[in-house]
């Protein structure tokens, strides 16, 4: 059986928001997909792709899924970034789709097995004020959640990271040709964050693993004073406290608080997590195998952070298309070093699109069995949703100076 590439195609398609697929074809007829969604940068992705990696793949054997990945990253020159590695990665997941496919196993099966039966999973409450916010995290629980990550609103402020006015799920990312600007006041989420998370912990009891994140919004010894604050509540991890180009500051995190921390949502490479990772100042990574180079680079990472005891802890958002949530599942379910997945869910439509097979049981996901990964892309369906520009918002504090959203 022969595997050389006859296509590389990118679709971008917008059921309830942007995302971005590749689609690799082989001269045996045998079709991969990968997901290259870059929340508010898509187009960017979609061009990198288009322009400069697609005419390259066609005549390469789909089946050298690491020579390949090798070529795209030491061949570029220019290396890392958030869009290089987002399109390395969806050629990654789409080879690997290959792969399984051709040997019709699953992805994990190809990555050492099962070392689990199901893989943690966690979801997203919020609330405007607390009553609302346990009204959501109950509901959470009803579906059969056993971990919950938690985010309310801040008194005095009209808009908070992660809490949706009212829409049926948060959606960060407004449509229109300009970000919303939103403005942002530290004193006043940490003044009110313990209260919530002691009524929050208080109301659940102590089992629920309970999640924050703060969205890369705290200076050091802000993150510390979180940390220290939230310690009663138990939570399973903290999340972003401080911007993560600068990783000595966990040093002084750490320093204070026992409380888990988890970074790296926005790393796209092994290096960016290496020193986090060695020097123990996180407890779960949180690279999402697409952004971070696919399954190939972000099985390498892992496997690192297991000679350090962190876990992973992968970015499932749904501003990641169901390729990569499946992608995210099929390598935690052979990974021993492993915390929870987060996923969020999807709207509806996005299911016209991304046929999946992943499944949701009493708090544990399963990637499914079938060949590849699992997800197959209706293009028909995919023609009825097309692209309109959407920007993930940006925030100023008070007096009005940027700060990070
Ligand atoms: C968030 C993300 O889920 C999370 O942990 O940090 O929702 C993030 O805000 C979005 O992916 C940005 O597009
Ligand atoms: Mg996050």
């Amino acid at each position: 059986m022969s595997s050389i590439i006859v296509s590389a195609e990118v679709i971008v398609t917008s059921p309830s928001r942007n995302f971005v697929t590749l689609k690799v074809v082989t001269d045996d007829g045998v079709v991969g997909w990968g997901d290259a969604t870059l929340n508010g940068r898509e187009l960017a992705v979609a061009s990198y792709l288009r322009d400069h990696v697609a005419p390259l793949l066609v005549g390469k054997d789909a089946e050298q899924i690491e020579d390949t990945w090798q070529y795209l990253y030491k061949g570029v020159y220019w290396r890392r970034g958030p869009v290089t590695m987002a399109a390395i990665g969806a050629v990654d997941l789409a080879l690997w789709d290959i792969k399984g496919k051709m040997l019709n196993r699953p992805v994990y099966q190809l990555l050492g097995g099962a070392v689990r039966t199901g893989i943690l999973t966690y979801t997203h409450a919020t609330g405007w004020d607390i009553p609302e916010l346990l009204d959501s995290v109950d509901a959470k629980r009803e579906l059969g959640f056993r971990a919950v990550r938690a985010q309310s609103g801040v008194p005095g402020l009209s808009t908070v990271y992660g809490v949706h006015k009212g829409e049926p799920e948060y959606e960060p990312a407004g449509r229109g040709a300009r970000p919303i600007e939103e403005v942002w006041d530290t004193d006043a989420y940490l003044n009110h964050a313990p209260k919530v998370f002691n009524a929050v912990r208080e109301h659940v009891g102590p089992e629920l693993k309970l999640l924050h994140d703060a969205h890369h919004r705290l200076t050091p010894i802000e993150a510390a004073r979180l940390g220290k604050d939230l310690e009663d509540a138990r939570l399973f991890w903290l999340e972003d406290v401080t911007p993560a180009e600068n990783q000595d500051a966990l040093k002084y995190v750490r320093e204070h608080t026992t409380t888990p921390l988890a970074i790296g949502e926005v790393f796209n490479s092994i290096w960016d997590c290496k020193d986090i990772i060695a020097n123990q100042l996180i407890d779960y990574i949180r690279v999402c195998p697409m952004h971070s180079g696919g399954i190939s680079h972000t099985k390498k990472i892992y496997s690192f952070a297991e000679l350090y005891n962190v876990k992973g802890g992968p970015h499932g958002p749904s501003d990641v298309s169901p390729l990569s949530i499946s992608a995210s599942l099929n390598l935690a379910l052979a990974t021993p070093n492993f915390g929870a997945q987060e996923f969020m869910g999807y709207a509806k439509e996005v299911s016209d699109v991304f046929e999946h097979s992943y499944t949701f049981e009493d708090g544990y996901m399963h990637p499914g069995d079938l060949p590849g990964l699992g997800v197959e892309f209706n293009e028909e369906a995919a023609k009825a949703y097309p692209y309109t520009p959407a920007y993930l918002p940006v925030a100023r504090t008070r007096d009005g100076a940027m700060t990070n959203w």
